[in-house]
């Protein structure tokens, strides 16, 4: 082939990516990095979820099981519409009360465009706890009595920390990031899912504690959503391996999937909202 021809084949197949390309470009000047910050208590599954928004569903078919994060950590990511970084909270309490006062500074300075807050309804990692060692086990506690107190006490450390760390910021900032909530591990509390539901969104607990946020926040437009997710299907067991809690019956692939593309679907749509380029 000619060259004139090679040169009209090369032109006519990226043509139709130009437009592509310059938005790219146009939303790197414009709009710098989008920095998304995701909080959550020890063990709830922040790390999970930075695999699987950085490498995809492939990350979670792998037998990788993290230990507890010790630092903040940093990622690129994005896709043709943004590009930026993700940052990834430790979230045991000693660390909470180290790392997250700077990372709201932060936040509070105009820099992050979105919050991603992940709970799990109490069924935080057991995978360093001897539960007979734990401060809440009694002498003589079963299994299924144990598991119950350590789940509210989860379920505790979940709202005292947004409440303790996230709700001043919000409250003190006039144009407030988005926050995605993210309830994870939705193969475990999969048989309890009607009173998941009222306690993050219907009148429970944290929607109660969120409902008083947002008539606060008054005039300010502060864009909450939800998602349950499962990143990994396995039980809740202790370090010895004792399981406190099975993957509950009937949970399938099919709601995992579509879920697990729906987190995606309503991150990516916040970060949008919020640079708001038309093209
Ligand atoms: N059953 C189940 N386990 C999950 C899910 N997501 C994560 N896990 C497991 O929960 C444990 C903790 O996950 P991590 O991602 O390390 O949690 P983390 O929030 O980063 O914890 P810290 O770094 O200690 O703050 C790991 O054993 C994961 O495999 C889920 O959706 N379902
Ligand atoms: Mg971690």
């Amino acid at each position: 082939m000619s060259i004139e021809g090679t040169t009209f084949k090369w032109l006519s197949k990226n043509l139709a990516k130009i437009p592509q390309f310059l938005k790219k470009i146009i939303v790197r000047i414009k709009y710098g990095k989008v920095r998304i910050i995701v909080f959550g208590a020890g063990g709830v599954g922040k790390t999970t979820f930075k695999d699987y928004v950085i490498e995809g569903k492939r990350a979670l078919l792998e037998p990788v099981k993290h230990d507890e994060s010790y630092d903040v950590e940093y990622f690129d990511f994005g896709n043709d519409d943004f590009w930026g970084e993700l940052i990834i909270t430790p979230g045991q309490s000693k660390r909470r009360e180290l790392h997250w006062p700077t990372l709201v500074n932060e936040i509070v300075k105009g820099d992050i465009n979105g919050i991603v807050y992940i709970c799990s309804y109490g069924c935080h990692s057991m995978r360093g706890i001897d539960h007979k060692r734990h401060d809440l086990y009694k002498d003589g506690d079963t299994n299924a009595q144990f598991l119950k107190k350590y789940q509210q006490s989860c379920l505790e450390t979940e709202l005292q920390a947004f409440q303790k760390f996230i709700v001043p910021m919000l409250l003190g900032m006039d144009s407030p990031p988005w926050v995605l909530f993210l309830i994870s591990k939705q193969d475990l509390w999969w048989s309890e899912r009607d009173k998941v539901r009222d306690y993050y969104q219907q009148g429970g607990v944290f929607d109660l504690a969120l409902r008083k946020l947002q008539e606060q926040q008054e005039h300010k437009q502060l864009k909450i959503e939800f998602c349950n997710v499962c990143f990994r299907a396995e039980n809740l067991e202790t370090r010895n391996g004792t399981v406190m809690m099975p993957i509950s019956k009937g949970y399938t692939d099919q709601e995992r999937i579509g879920n697990l593309d729906k987190v995606l679907k309503v991150m990516n749509d916040m970060i949008r909202a919020k640079i708001r380029i038309k093209w």
